[in-house]
């Protein structure tokens, strides 16, 4: 299996990440990347490629052109403004308030395009995530053009990112821009499989009202997990969407029997469906030794959960999610992929 990096991942890389009421340095870091890369090295997944450049045409199509400008240009204004340090958001509209006008100052926009505040934009953050999603879609290009699947080695991640909102170290949803090129290059139904601890709220959003993609998430129950304000099991989807939102909430201490059971459920569904292509948004922050996340799986259930999704046989594309016991990303990750070579 192919995979698609790109170094400039690395232009994303904050100082601080506020967590607990304390700065920290981000879980989310470029070393991740690196333990990735090095895995698929050992295991002989050698075939790694630098993405073409991005495609804004599809990334236009599926989010808010007003997001896409404040992303390009929030570093810039945020540094006219005299601000000292990393864009951080301070000040969201929150209830009782307007929802929908967007203050002109740069403080202000940062809280209006953001929806959790332990994410920073730098200078580079925008380039990164630009090539993030350059990944994406090579890896997508990739697959349309014959191959069974792709792995997309994105950083930073995308599931948390709304069409017009960041957070959860999220910017550009590289999962859902892939499930529309999917779209676009004739695949009539496509499903989004989002196996990360986290509930995939961004993709959610992003396809909760379309009939043409199936959206399908394992993740912490919102009541104990983040992003907190959405993933519950009875959002089902709405009009044509109705009954293609599928989200599987899971207590803490959730260990690889009951996941495996609801990565099952959701298989079955996708295959009812009728789905004829597949996107994996790749988190392996289920994993037991995750230090943000509180599920169970070891290693080995990784790739089982491979295997699992690999027999579907679906043209697939794996993006990267999150991931953070650090010593066990590239294992977990690329035990996954080998799980779905296996069949
Ligand atoms: C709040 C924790 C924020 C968690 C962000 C989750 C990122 C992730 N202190 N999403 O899949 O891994
Ligand atoms: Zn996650």
């Amino acid at each position: 299996m192919r995979t698609f990096y790109s170094e400039d991942h690395r232009l994303h890389f904050p100082q601080a990440e506020l967590s607990g009421g304390e700065f920290v340095t981000p879980f989310e870091r470029p070393s991740r990347v690196e333990y990735v890369l090095n895995r698929l090295r050992e295991r002989g997944l050698s075939d790694i490629m630098a993405p073409r450049p991005v495609d804004m045409a599809p990334i236009r199509t599926l989010l808010d052109p007003g997001y896409l400008c404040f992303l390009e240009t929030a570093w810039e204004e945020w540094k006219r403004e005299g601000m000292a340090g990393e864009i951080i958001a301070a000040n969201v509209p929150a209830r009782g308030m307007h929802l929908d006008r967007i203050p002109t100052n740069i403080d202000g926009k940062v809280g209006y395009y953001c929806h959790a505040s332990e994410t920073a934009i730098t200078s580079g953050t925008w380039a990164a995530a630009l090539s993030s999603a350059a990944c994406a879609q090579s890896a997508l290009g990739h697959v349309a053009a014959g191959a069974d699947a792709a792995f997309a080695l994105c950083r930073p991640p995308g599931h948390h990112a709304t069409a017009d909102q960041y957070g959860g170290y999220c910017f550009i949803n590289n999962a859902a821009v892939v499930a529309q090129m999917f779209r676009d290059k004739g695949a009539a139904r496509v499903a989004i499989l989002d196996i990360d601890f986290h509930h995939g709220n961004g993709t959610q959003n992003l396809f909760y009202d379309r009939d043409d993609v199936l959206f399908a998430s394992l993740h912490g129950a919102p009541q104990e997990a983040y992003p907190y304000f959405l993933g519950y099991a009875d959002e089902t989807g709405i009009g044509k969407g109705d009954g293609l939102n599928l989200n599987y909430p899971m207590t803490a201490g959730t260990g690889y029997g009951a996941w495996a059971a609801a990565l099952d459920d959701a298989i079955g569904k996708i295959t009812a469906w009728g789905a004829d292509a597949l996107v994996i948004s790749l988190g392996v922050d289920a994993y037991k030794d995750d230090p943000i996340s509180f599920f169970k799986l070891d290693s080995d259930d990784f790739t089982n959960a491979g295997r699992r999704i690999g027999r579907m046989k679906l043209p697939t594309v794996f993006c990267m999610e999150g991931g953070y016991a650090i010593e066990a990303v590239g294992i977990n990750t690329v035990n996954v992929l080998e799980g779905f070579k296996d069949i």
